[in-house]
């Protein structure tokens, strides 16, 4: 392990733009290896990059190591094998955002059933639209009726065979016949993920605009498919978010409570346990152990969840997971699915902090694992709740918590922007579309994605999302770039101040931030929703393809984050990724089909961009374009009115 690279304090802050972060390698860096450790001492493995070529290990012949002049002993090409790794990265992304999708709309059908314990329907209205827009009869029927019936058709678009999934509708008819016109509108969410193994096996489809069509085809799948319905049904089940207070960062430890931390990403169990933490019981037990009470904070998506809903403090996104065990404040950290670093398993044995698997789908080795199976919410919540006050006088390490903290704003949800931007009565996008086109708002971005221990941790989400505010773009963010800004301050509500003259005063009059926080990964579908509906507002042209907007992850690094990125650039949008490595570095044929062909085919684009300046001006240029194209580039000037002026206004 190579712990003088990251023993002193300049690099601290090369690895990591969070100042909690800095501080807790600073004082522990190196006594318990972490990530930053492993990722200084391991380089990239080079295989990718253009100089050395692709590898290709879909059959027993191989691995077969490619290059331009070079095929596979099938005689693969560059091309092909490139196209084939990246479209089995977007179906395993694809999958995993699924199948969290799947287990939600199970789950609405236990809850209709009245099967699972300590949840009901919490979002009526929301059920009813989701039920009109899977064809559920609403008329006067019982409300569990339609739960149970929108439950089972949502269950049956991961395995339907043939036609088109139903919620493709929400988009414009215009992209919705784009994608016929192509072939790719997804059949059913798990038949196209399905499809991409087959087609990638040894053998079977060997063109890589092919390959990648079909890749598009699942990651729509992915979108307007499994995604939206996990997030859908998680609004209907735990509400639709609306705008709420809280703070963020390791700084939300305490160090005279017991500190339980929900890391990954389903928010079934993690609401459970958030809402039990308050019981008053469950508080005098904690009480009668030393403790002043019970501290529930997240980590990663399961944060974000349990933020936009309940104001529960995100204490970290991805990097930061090891660093909050090396607090010693932690009891116990549960966690669910993606993006659980194996290596809190032994971590954790060198603190009193207990490591509890709970999903079927899930283990860890040092891990102990409480299986959570729908009905035992109530009982596994007490359970997990009540080891964690059990292992507070178990303290043994020196506690450390950095002084860090920042206020946020969360909860925006596509139905709480437009009732924010139309108010009560009238609730709209227009204001937003008139924003746009009058150039106050020059165009909407979004900065999504993961921390990458390749990168520094927040650092590019939080220069671009500056940069953006500054010149009127108004920023949505998901995820661990959600949780990067959070930190550093932007989301506070004064971070109105660093954004341009324009943007500025169309939050103020609004009253949102400049900066929105959309939610988890899966909520990646509410800015689908929400460009369907400006599209539908009028003004900005007739597709998501025509609107000024792009989308960013600066920082990515799972393969979930292809497939949203994949969805994005089929629905229309300019979409840019940074970082490193890029997987389709080695083929410029295949880096052609996703830029030059995808946009002559969907209007929208998927490029790579490792220099982030280079990126920003990208993403610039692309939505003035965009502005051109709808003839709203040139700025109008603001005429600012009087009293009487409006008055007179208001009488036309
Ligand atoms: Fe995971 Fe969603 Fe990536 Fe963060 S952002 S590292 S996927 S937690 Ni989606
Ligand atoms: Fe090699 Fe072809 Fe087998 Fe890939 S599929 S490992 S290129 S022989």
């Amino acid at each position: 392990m190579n712990k003088m690279k990251i023993n002193n304090e300049k690099s601290f802050k090369e690895v990591t733009e969070d100042k909690a972060v800095a501080e807790i390698l600073g004082k522990l860096g190196g006594e318990v290896p972490t990530i930053f450790d492993r990722s200084a001492s391991m380089k990239c493995c080079p295989i990718g990059s253009s100089v050395s070529g692709i590898c290709c290990k879909n059959c027993g012949m191989g691995p077969c190591r490619v290059r331009e002049d070079k095929t596979g002993l099938c005689g693969a090409t560059l091309g092909t094998i490139t196209a084939r790794n990246l479209a089995r990265h977007i179906a395993a992304g694809a999958a995993a955002h699924s199948d969290h999708g799947r287990d939600l709309a199970h789950l609405l059908g236990l809850v209709a059933e009245g099967k699972a314990e300590g949840l009901e329907i919490k979002d009526e209205l929301k059920l009813m639209k989701l039920a009109k827009n899977l064809g559920i009869e609403i008329g006067d029927r019982d409300i569990k009726e339609i739960a149970r019936d929108t439950s089972k058709k949502a269950l049956s678009l991961f395995g339907q065979q043939e036609g088109e999934i139903d919620l493709i509708k929400v988009a414009p008819g215009k992209r919705q016949e784009v994608w016929r016109k192509n072939n790719v509108v997804p059949r059913g969410v798990d038949r196209e993920i399905v499809e991409v193994m087959h087609r990638t096996h040894i053998g079977v489809d060997q063109e890589a605009e092919h390959i990648l069509d079909q890749a598009i085809r699942c990651a729509i799948g992915d979108g307007w498919g499994g995604s939206m319905i996990a997030t859908e049904i998680t609004d209907i089940l735990f509400n639709t978010p609306q705008a709420r207070k809280a703070k963020t960062n390791l700084g939300m430890l305490k160090e005279d409570e017991v500190n339980l931390v929900i890391h990954g990403h389903e928010p079934t169990l993690s609401e459970i346990i958030v809402e039990l933490a308050d019981n008053k019981e469950l508080v005098e037990y904690a009480k009668s152990k030393g403790a002043k009470g019970i501290n529930v904070v997240g980590i990663c998506c399961t944060a974000n969840e349990v933020l936009m809903r309940q104001g529960i403090a995100p204490i970290g996104n991805f990097l930061s997971q090891e660093i909050a065990i090396m607090t010693g404040a932690i009891e116990l950290m549960v966690v669910d699915i993606q993006c659980i670093m194996q290596a809190l398993g032994k971590l954790t044995k060198n603190f009193h902090t207990k490591l509890v698997t709970t999903s079927p789908k899930c283990k860890i080795s040092g891990a102990i694992h409480m299986e959570f199976k729908d009905s035992n919410g109530l009982e596994l919540a007490r359970e997990i709740i009540k080891m964690a006050i059990d292992n507070f006088p178990m303290r043994k390490e020196k506690i450390y918590i950095p002084d860090v903290t920042s206020d946020l704003v969360a909860g925006f949800s596509h139905e709480y922007i437009k009732y924010m931007l139309g108010g009560r009565f009238r609730e709209s996008f227009r204001p937003l579309n008139d924003a746009i086109i009058d150039g106050r708002i020059q165009g909407v971005v979004g900065v999504v994605g993961c921390n990458n221990a390749r990168v520094t941790q927040d650092k590019y989400h939080n220069f671009l999302t500056r940069e953006l505010i500054k010149r009127d773009y108004l920023v949505v963010l998901t995820g661990c770039a959600a949780i990067s800004t959070a930190k550093c301050g932007l989301m506070e509500p004064e971070a109105l101040e660093y954004a341009g003259e324009g943007l500025r005063s169309i939050c103020e009059a609004v009253g949102i931030p400049p900066i929105l926080h959309l939610g988890s990964c899966v909520d990646n579908s509410r800015i689908l929703t929400v460009l369907s509906e400006v599209v539908q507002e009028g003004g900005l042209g007739e597709d998501i393809s025509d609107l000024p907007v792009a989308g960013i992850a600066p920082e990515w690094m799972s393969e979930k984050a292809l497939s949203i990125g994949t969805y994005v650039a089929a629905s229309g949008v300019y979409t840019v990724f940074s970082g490193e490595p890029i997987p389709v570095e080695s083929s410029s044929e295949v880096k052609e089909i996703m830029t030059k062909g995808w946009q002559e085919k969907y209007g929208g684009q998927l490029e790579y961009i490792p220099d982030i300046e280079e990126l920003l001006n990208k993403v610039l240029s692309v939505i003035q374009e965009k502005r051109k194209a709808l003839k709203i580039d040139i700025k109008k000037e603001r005429v600012l009115l009087d009293m009487e002026a409006r008055r007179a206004l208001k009488d036309v």
